[in-house]
């Protein structure tokens, strides 16, 4: 006779197995720009089983989970030996996220969690909650991450059990499995979220891009995208910080924004993918957006297409924090394919695929905001007055 912990287990193993083999399609996409997929790549549900279930019948006769798991979402991307790997933010049951890679061998299906999380090391001061790995490939030879690392704020008054504070934390590696913690990034800003470090190194120092804030969700006099430089990366601190990329009012950056993954070199420039927030009667909204910059200067804004450049649709408006869309990885193949990896709502991963070339195009062809809805207006009206000689063939 099956016991029950064996039928529970058949039945669990192969949904699971059948979950991570399920093939993810292209979406026809209108705009033309990017198409999303029609699975998101990674759920709370590809979480690895032998992570969630006890395997021993003895102490677990009924095959239940002993430690449940949330999300998996906002993700580092990388292209390591000709595997798509994804740094993914996974969010336990009890709130706490942590780092795990995931592995696929064509970027936008059959991902699998390599077969324990990353084995974050600690600083002096321990970290409560670490989210949102940027991944680095230095000319310096090593892979680093950049995260965020979340405590308590030890200033908040009495009774107040919210109060956080951010920083940059920083770990590197050659091999993706064994990391090295270094001292979290020193800026003169309060705190920092969503810091990126550049890959190359700025007249001989290392570079970061930030976003400082005077709070943990309020950036207060800061929310811009920051850029600064450190002699070292072993003690890192930026002495002196610039906005190279502002918050503005009435754009879909108008509260706050954050660069999203490491910037793509192409023969055009460097592309960009940050997230912008507003806010709204029903909380705050989080689109993605792109821009370029110059190829000699990473923080000389070029080119920037009004608007987003995707936003929370269909289901993906719902979550945990619905309303939201983060991208923090992507990966750009050797024939031109780019794999944006956004999460939808702080719940769940997607995939949405391009080309370097439409992505230049977009940044080129794209008009820029005006920050007027009369301008907004003229604009439209350029097109269909270009466009009449042509509708007049139809
Ligand atoms: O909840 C939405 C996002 O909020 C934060 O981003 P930001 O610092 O730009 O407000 C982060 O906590 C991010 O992880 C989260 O997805």
């Amino acid at each position: 006779m099956t016991t029950l912990f064996e039928e529970r287990k058949a039945i669990i193993t192969s949904n699971y197995e059948l979950l991570l083999a399920r093939k993810n399609e292209e979406i026809f996409s209108a705009s033309g720009i990017c198409c999303r997929h029609k699975h998101p790549v990674l759920t709370r549900d590809h979480v690895p089983l032998h992570w969630r279930f006890d395997f021993n019948p003895a102490t677990n006769p009924g095959f239940m989970e002993r430690i449940g798991f949330n999300a998996a979402f906002n993700a580092g991307a990388i292209k390591w030996n000709g595997k798509y790997l994804l740094a993914v933010r996974v969010e336990g049951v009890d709130r706490k996220s942590f780092f795990a890679i995931a592995e696929s061998p064509n970027g936008v299906d059959n991902f699998r969690f390599w077969d324990r999380p990353i084995t974050l090391p600690q600083t002096e001061k321990f970290d409560t909650n670490v989210y949102d790995m940027r991944l680095t490939v230095h000319e310096d030879g090593w892979i680093y991450g950049v995260f965020c690392a979340e405590r308590k704020d030890i200033n908040a008054p009495d009774g107040d059990t919210s109060s956080a504070m951010a920083a940059a934390g920083i770990i590197r590696t050659k091999n993706l499995k064994i990391w090295e913690r270094l001292p979290d990034l020193i800026s003169q800003s309060g705190q920092q979220r969503n810091v990126v470090l550049f890959e190359k190194f700025v007249d001989g120092r290392y570079a970061f891009f930030t976003r400082p804030q005077d709070g943990f969700i309020d950036t207060g006099k800061g929310g811009g995208i920051g850029w600064g430089l450190s002699d070292t990366i072993e003690k890192a601190e930026i002495k002196e910080e610039r906005i190279i990329e502002s918050k503005t009012y009435h754009t879909v950056y108008e509260l706050k924004n954050g660069l999203g993954p490491h910037p793509i070199l192409t023969n055009k420039g460097w592309l960009h993918l940050a997230h912008g927030v507003r806010n709204t009667a029903a909380g705050l909204r989080y689109v993605l957006y792109i821009f370029m910059a110059d190829k000699n200067d990473v923080t000389k804004i070029t080119h920037k297409p009004g608007g987003y450049f995707l936003a929370p649709l269909e289901n993906e408006r719902l979550g945990d924090v619905s309303n939201v869309l983060f991208g923090n990885g992507w990966i750009a193949d050797d024939d031109g394919k780019v794999y944006i990896y956004y999460a939808s709502s702080d719940t769940r991963l997607h995939v949405a695929t391009t080309t370097i070339d439409k992505l230049i195009d977009y940044c080129e062809n794209t008009p820029e905001d005006k920050l007027h809805s009369h301008l907004s207006v003229e604009t439209i009206n350029k097109l269909i007055d270009n466009n009449q000689q042509f509708m007049k063939k139809l």
